[in-house]
């Protein structure tokens, strides 16, 4: 019932073929903007120009794209976890609008009141971040339960962190999900730490999607950090979820190369143990692919690199020029009518 998932040369290479050299540039594109994205965020807390606290996803770049692309973003559902800026744009969010609500403006995604955490698309159906971990594991299971009764072909990807699927609400929900047959996707970004928690202090078995065979479901662990394999992982679990066969645990092994916020020392972990994972960079893995398959010279790859940049330099001068929420509108959205 639980395997880990291999992606073979050749499976590798039918789906490179099926996504066509335009559309993996897109992919590259964006797994790109993410990076520039996460590390822009990173300078801008520095210089103050956010508010609370925030949560990188540099090195989790091919997990977010994977799966985002694997199921249909604005028909299908997305709940995603504090980690979200990278979900929100693999997703397909719009970095101007994401950068304004990181700053704290009114013309953010959220008006502003949410900030790096709470950067939620709803327009596109990405119902967003929660604060308390394993709660969006809950509420994943609860947009299953409104598409089983509205009876769509929606599913809905659930996406937390290792430390979530210590909860008691990851039980709850992954048992009620598979109850009911529920078409959800449950996603388990493994990035190795729960702040300075290491997995296998947490968890005395060798994979974490181990966990689906007490609630009766699939469960399938792959390499988090290789684009292709994510998205044909995921592309399975959607079938599945779609033909009315029920959730799946996905773990996707990835790692965050920096600590869990802005606060983290990283006492818990040494240098050489990030260095070992920086050079399992998901972005330059599936350039590698892109290369080898005649799609990508050295310079078209630097363009790209250089091109996300400057998207997000774009990103932050519109936020930038943004102004305030009017304190006169601070209630607005606290209480419902
Ligand atoms: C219910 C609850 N307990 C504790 C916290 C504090 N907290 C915030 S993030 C976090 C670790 C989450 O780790 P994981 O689920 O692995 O996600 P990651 O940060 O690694 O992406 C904790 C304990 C919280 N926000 N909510
Ligand atoms: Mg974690």
């Amino acid at each position: 019932m639980v395997n880990m998932y291999t992606l073979s040369p050749k499976r590798a290479g039918e789906l490179l073929e099926t996504f066509g050299q335009v559309r993996a540039l897109e992919v590259l594109e964006r797994m790109y903007l993410i990076r520039a994205f996460e590390e822009k965020a990173e300078e801008l807390y520095g210089l103050g120009k956010t508010h609370g606290t925030m949560h990188l996803s540099i090195g989790q770049e091919a997990s977010a794209m994977g799966a985002s692309l694997a199921v249909r973003s604005g028909y299908d559902y997305l709940l995603n976890h504090h980690r979200g800026h990278g979900h929100c744009i693999a997703w397909g969010g719009e970095v101007q609008l994401m950068m304004a609500e990181f700053m704290g403006k009114e013309a953010g995604y959220c008006r502003g009141r949410g900030g790096s955490m709470h950067i939620a698309d709803v327009s596109r159906n990405n119902l967003g971040a929660n604060g308390i971990v394993g709660g969006g594991v809950l509420m994943a299971t609860g947009v299953g339960l409104g598409i089983k009764l509205r009876g769509t072909d929606q599913v809905c990807l659930g996406i937390f962190g290792d430390g979530a699927a210590n909860t008691g609400p990851f039980h709850e929900a992954l048992n009620m999900a598979s109850i009911w047959d529920l078409p959800v996707i449950y996603l388990c970004e493994n990035n190795q730490y729960a702040m300075s928690m290491a997995v296998p202090r947490a968890f005395n078995i060798p994979y974490i999607s181990l966990r689906s065979v007490a609630y009766g479901i699939p469960g399938v662990t792959v390499d988090g950090n290789d684009f292709l394999a994510v998205f044909d992982v995921i592309t399975a679990a959607a079938q599945h979820a779609r033909d009315g066969q029920g959730p799946t645990l996905v773990e996707s092994l990835t790692y965050r190369w920096r600590g869990h916020s802005k606060s983290d020392r990283q006492l818990y972990r040494t240098r050489e143990e990030v260095k070992e994972w920086q050079a399992k960079d998901p972005i330059t893995l599936f350039a590698g692919r892109l290369a080898q398959a005649g799609w990508l010279t050295d310079a078209q790859q630097e363009t790209i690199r250089q091109n996300a940049y400057k998207t997000i330099e774009e990103a932050v001068a519109f936020a930038d020029a943004c102004p305030e929420p009017d304190l006169a509108t601070i209630m607005e959205g606290v209480y419902a009518d």
